[in-house]
């Protein structure tokens, strides 16, 4: 009967009413239909490729139907078939559906966010039923149906923007429903224009917990060795609402010999220096060398996540501390390491006032004997 299957209501459509007549001999004058239940009045259907008549001749009368108004459901309506003497009449039911409430204003205050942000939303929706419910719906993104309260005719609310959204331009889904029970989403204006979108920045990866292992214990120094390399893990925590691609060091000091200049990865697979693979925590090697200068040296974190967003500049720098090679291991390495550094130098100062003494006794005894004895107290090597 309905072409489409069905009619929606408030003009949302515009479905074509077919009627086949069965017996070709008769010699049909007019089918019409009655669709005064419908406020349609009385309509004449034709079988001469009219008004979407798809073909001429074929004992298929056509009329093309919008519905205004807003009844739903199943609709009874007459078929009336006549000839030059005679004429039939059937009953048959069409279905309207229920045209969701039409969105004519959406705004985001602000539009342009941070997952993790709320915003706040005014809407402007109508149907010939009235609206009863709206909510922004972002349970694709882990979030929830936010309903809107009325206010002053449009709905308004504040949304909180999911941490798993994706950056970019957004087009959040909206549900509503009408006085008629009827229930839908929607992402488009009743033009059939896309919604707002709700525009998403994206930050770069943050690091966090720059963490130094020598053979699995944390240190907050990195002993210098008196020959050979000694070898530290370095391990930091990134963190993104994307999917992180890529982690790399500047280590300065502390890399490979003629790479202290180069962004060296960092890796999270679980392989070589990286204890557990996918854990969020970036793992590097890095090498300390006889003949660096001690105390603190500096090296930086960036991480770059899959939308190229990198680790702001400000917050790439870290810095670790070289010491010389008593340095202890355990708990407390803070304390230990100011109290070492602290005997070191009073010990240095102790030996030069004895080497002081010792050579101003010398000297004093007549000067001769100072040249040997130097070497053999050899405290600056
Ligand atoms: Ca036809
Ligand atoms: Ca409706
Ligand atoms: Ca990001
Ligand atoms: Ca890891």
């Amino acid at each position: 009967m309905i072409r489409e299957g069905s009619i929606t209501n408030e003009g949302e459509s515009v479905a074509h009413l077919e009627v086949t007549v069965d017996d070709p001999d008769w010699n049909v004058r007019s089918v019409t239909a009655d669709l005064s239940s419908l406020s349609l009045g009385t309509v004449v259907l034709n079988d001469v490729g009219l008004d979407g008549d798809t073909s001429i001749h074929d004992e298929t009368y056509t009329v093309s139907i919008e519905y205004p108004g807003t009844l739903d459901g199943d609709i009874i309506i007459e078929i009336e078939v006549a000839d030059d003497w005679a004429s039939i009449g059937e009953s048959h039911s069409i279905t309207i559906l229920n045209r969701l409430p039409q969105i004519s204003a959406l705004t985001f205050t602000p539009i342009t966010v941070n997952r993790g942000d709320t915003t706040n939303v005014v809407l402007t929706a109508n149907d010939g039923s009235g609206v009863t419910a709206v909510g922004i719906d972002t349970t694709q993104w882990g979030g929830n149906v936010t309903w809107l309260t009325q206010l002053d005719g449009n709905w308004v609310g504040e949304i909180f923007v999911p941490e798993s959204i994706p950056s970019g331009d957004q087009v959040l889904p909206v549900r509503l429903e009408d006085g008629a029970g009827g229930s839908g989403s929607t992402s488009k204006f009743g033009t059939g224009e896309d919604l707002t979108a709700l525009h998403i920045l994206n930050e770069g990866p943050v690091i966090s917990n720059v963490t130094f292992y020598d053979n699995g214990e944390v240190v907050s120094t990195l002993p210098i060795p008196l020959t050979g390399v000694n070898e530290y893990i370095l391990t930091a925590k990134v963190t993104d609402f994307d999917t992180i691609s890529i982690v790399q060091a500047k280590l300065g000091a502390i890399a490979p010999p003629g790479q202290s200049n180069n962004w060296i990865s960092m890796r999270d697979d679980g392989l070589g220096a990286d204890a557990e693979a996918g854990d969020g925590i970036w793992s590097v090697t890095v090498e300390v060398r006889p003949g660096v200068s001690g105390g603190i040296t500096q090296f930086e974190i960036r991480g770059i996540d899959q939308q190229l967003a990198q680790t702001p500049l400000n917050e790439r720098s870290h810095e670790i501390e070289l010491g010389n090679s008593e340095g202890g291991s355990g708990g407390g390495q803070a304390v230990l390491k100011t109290a070492s550094n602290t005997w070191l130098i009073i010990s240095l100062i102790g030996v030069i006032i004895l080497v002081s003494l010792v050579g101003l006794a010398f000297w004093i005894r007549g000067g001769g004997l100072k040249l040997m004895m130097l070497p053999t107290e050899d405290p600056w090597k």
